[in-house]
């Protein structure tokens, strides 16, 4: 039985508390908290046998918990992740690991400096039923090499806000993975470009691996938009196209719950048995240094080589 906390009790903490919850008795939410009183009560409510903490590093210092679910602002996951490795604590943290790659660098080797991995990155769209069949298609081999991976990842303006900048560095986190993921190379040169015009935003990435394959992402908001999530492969000797499944709506939890109820049950049993597979810190750690090098792409207007140990 594995002990959890669930760090960060807002819309995604709260739908992995659901998730969670769904897998008893092989995990026990054991510890919730959040920094701001009414989530963590809210959370508190629906688990009202957890211990409740208003601070995270309290939580991770002082709960009785083998693993930690982190969901909280996206700038504070590397002072709780760091906190959840010194202790040896599992942590399942949502994406990006941190807010740069040399925060994230500092995590991975925290992590290697204990001789195990403790860490996996919440990127849920290798765990999509769409995905893995573009992944498993590529790795047989019948469509030959990929060359050129384009995604469309558009979102309503009712469920996301995001600025140019925040687009790129929390939700395009996702479709960088999935190039990376889908190639199993890394990114070395990416270039992007953005527009925004009354509350429409549009950003455009291009990527390029370092045998010269190539990718372009485009990642909006706006009115009238849909969550809209596409993948279209070119390779050698064919196409691939991400089917998605039948109904569409507004919110990418529902668009990917699939995924995330497979992340969760897959990270569970991999910590009960000691040891966890899925994406690592060191992937964590690649897309926040893509994602660096595609803020200065687009502050400079130039291409940009992606630094990366
Ligand atoms: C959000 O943070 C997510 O994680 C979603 O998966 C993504 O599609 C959305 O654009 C983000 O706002």
């Amino acid at each position: 039985m594995v002990r959890l906390a669930v760090i960060g009790a807002g819309t995604m903490g709260m739908q992995h508390l659901e998730l969670f919850s769904q897998l008893t008795p092989t995990v026990q939410i054991t510890a919730v908290a959040d920094s701001h009183p009414p989530f963590a009560d809210r959370a508190a409510a629906r688990v009202p046998s957890a211990a409740v903490f208003h601070d995270p590093l309290d939580c991770v210092a002082g709960a009785a918990i083998d693993a930690a679910l982190v969901a909280t602002a996206d700038d504070s996951h590397y002072g709780i992740v760091q906190a959840c490795i010194a202790r040896g604590i599992f942590v399942l943290c949502e994406k990006p690991l941190t807010a740069s790659a040399d925060q994230a660098l500092q995590l991975v080797e925290a992590e290697r400096a204990t001789g195990r991995r403790l860490v996996q990155v919440g990127y849920m769209r290798r765990y999509d039923d769409g995905y893995r069949r573009l992944h498993d298609t590529l790795q047989s081999g019948r469509v030959g090499h990929p060359a050129l991976i384009s995604q469309r990842h558009r979102n309503p303006l009712a469920v996301n806000d995001f600025n140019a900048n925040k687009l790129i560095s929390s939700s395009a986190s996702h479709d960088i993975d999935v190039f990376r993921w889908l190639t199993g190379e890394e990114i070395v040169e990416v270039a992007a470009t953005a527009k925004a015009s009354e509350s429409a935003v549009a950003v455009l990435l291009t990527l390029t691996s370092r045998s010269g394959l190539l990718g372009v992402i485009e990642v909006s908001r706006g009115p009238g938009l849909h969550y809209d999530i596409g993948c279209d492969i070119l390779a050698s000797r064919g196409a691939l196209t991400l089917t998605a499944p039948p109904s569409i709506s507004d919110s990418w939890f529902e668009r990917f719950v699939g995924g995330y109820r497979a992340q969760d049950a897959a990270w569970v049993a991999a910590v009960a048995a000691g040891s966890v597979t899925g994406p690592s810190a060191y992937d964590g750690y690649a897309n926040n240094a893509v994602t660096d090098a595609v803020l200065s792409a687009l502050r400079t207007r130039q291409a940009q080589r992606v630094r990366q140990m």
